[in-house]
């Protein structure tokens, strides 16, 4: 290997390692307030100090399981990755699951086709947050290759999320992704909206990506939250997570401690700014003492390299 594609190889694996890393730590550090009124930076990080473990959700469980299909079939595989989750969800089901998923899996047990049981388990599918908070990986090993990374966002959230809102949620998170990692160190938050907004198909989230240009100044949080939405529904959750993290370009700790101070579905809202904070900064961008608390950090760190590694081939 040559002293520039070491170089090379360096760069991108802090990405994703600072991406699987970044949303864990951040699905952790928002967890307790996961529902909460919004509370102030200070108080978030008091309770991350006073912490002496940092324990996920099943945010960073599901993110785990598409990271385990991807890396095992070289890609996406639907079928391949609904085993995966039914696996891991039998293994540690009290991750904090939403309601939907443990429904779908057990349909699926009963003898449904993986591909559509999740149709009806909403009306028009679920637009939860659910396929989006699980998706970064997808923009990782895709990064380079939108339309493919199109089709694998989407057929992963169509195994639990099939409403073309929680389809677009899992999308645009992943493309996000896809642009931090791929960006300088320091992202570029006029370029990454912009093409987000080329990408974008559905009206409501054009919007909120329209309204984000006029939130990345404000110096009050809180209309973010009232703007933006900071519910469990893929649309009141990706475009915040998205705001959060490109309105502190520099730092991890300021976009995941602000997405979880402004309360709401916390955990899942900063899993998603933490991912793409992560993977533009890298993994030297999160703050050392969270990386130590994080529970199975280890295999995280295991599962980044391994993923690097599939995605090259
Ligand atoms: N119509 C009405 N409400 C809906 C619809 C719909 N079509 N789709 C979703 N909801 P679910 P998730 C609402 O069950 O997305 C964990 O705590 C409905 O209230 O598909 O995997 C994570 O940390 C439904 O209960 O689960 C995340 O915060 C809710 O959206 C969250 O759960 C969630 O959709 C992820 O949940
Ligand atoms: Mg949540």
């Amino acid at each position: 290997m040559t002293g520039s594609s070491r170089k090379n190889d360096d760069y991108f694996k802090s990405k994703f390692r600072g991406c699987l890393l970044g949303l864990a730590a951040g699905d952790a550090l928002g967890a307790p307030f996961e529902g909460a009124w919004p509370t102030t930076a200070s108080q978030v990080l008091a309770s991350a100090a006073e912490r002496t473990r940092f324990r996920y959700t099943d945010d960073t469980h599901m993110a785990i399981g598409v990271t385990e299909s991807l890396i095992a079939c070289g890609g996406f595989d639907g079928h391949h990755m609904t085993e995966v989750f039914i696996r891991n969800f039998d293994r540690e089901p009290w991750r904090g699951y939403g309601a939907g998923p443990p429904r779908i899996f057990q349909k699926i047990k009963a003898g449904a086709s993986w591909n559509e049981a999740a149709e009806d388990i909403y009306p028009g599918g679920s637009y939860g947050n659910g396929s989006a908070m699980r998706t970064a990986p997808v923009g990782l090993f895709y990064r380079e290759d939108v339309g493919n990374m199109a089709t694998a966002a989407r057929g992963q959230s169509k195994i639990t999320h099939t409403h073309p809102w929680g389809q677009e949620g899992a999308f645009l998170q992943a493309l996000a992704v896809a642009l931090a990692a791929n960006s300088e160190p320091l992202l570029s938050p006029g370029e990454i909206l912009a093409r987000l907004q080329e990408q974008a198909k559905e009206g409501l989230y054009l919007q909120k990506l329209d309204q984000i240009k006029n939130l990345l100044g404000t110096d009050n949080p809180a209309e973010i939250a009232s703007v933006l939405g900071h519910g469990i529904e893929a649309f009141n959750a990706v475009p915040t997570a998205i705001c959060c993290a490109l309105r502190h370009p520099h730092s991890y700790a300021d976009a995941v401690v602000e997405a979880v101070s402004l309360g709401g579905d916390a955990d899942t809202i900063a899993c998603m700014t933490g991912a793409i904070s992560g993977a533009g900064l890298g993994i030297e961008a999160i703050p050392e003492e969270w990386l130590a608390k994080l529970e199975n950090s280890d295999y995280l760190e295991k599962l980044a390299v391994e993923l690097w590694e599939a995605a090259r081939l």
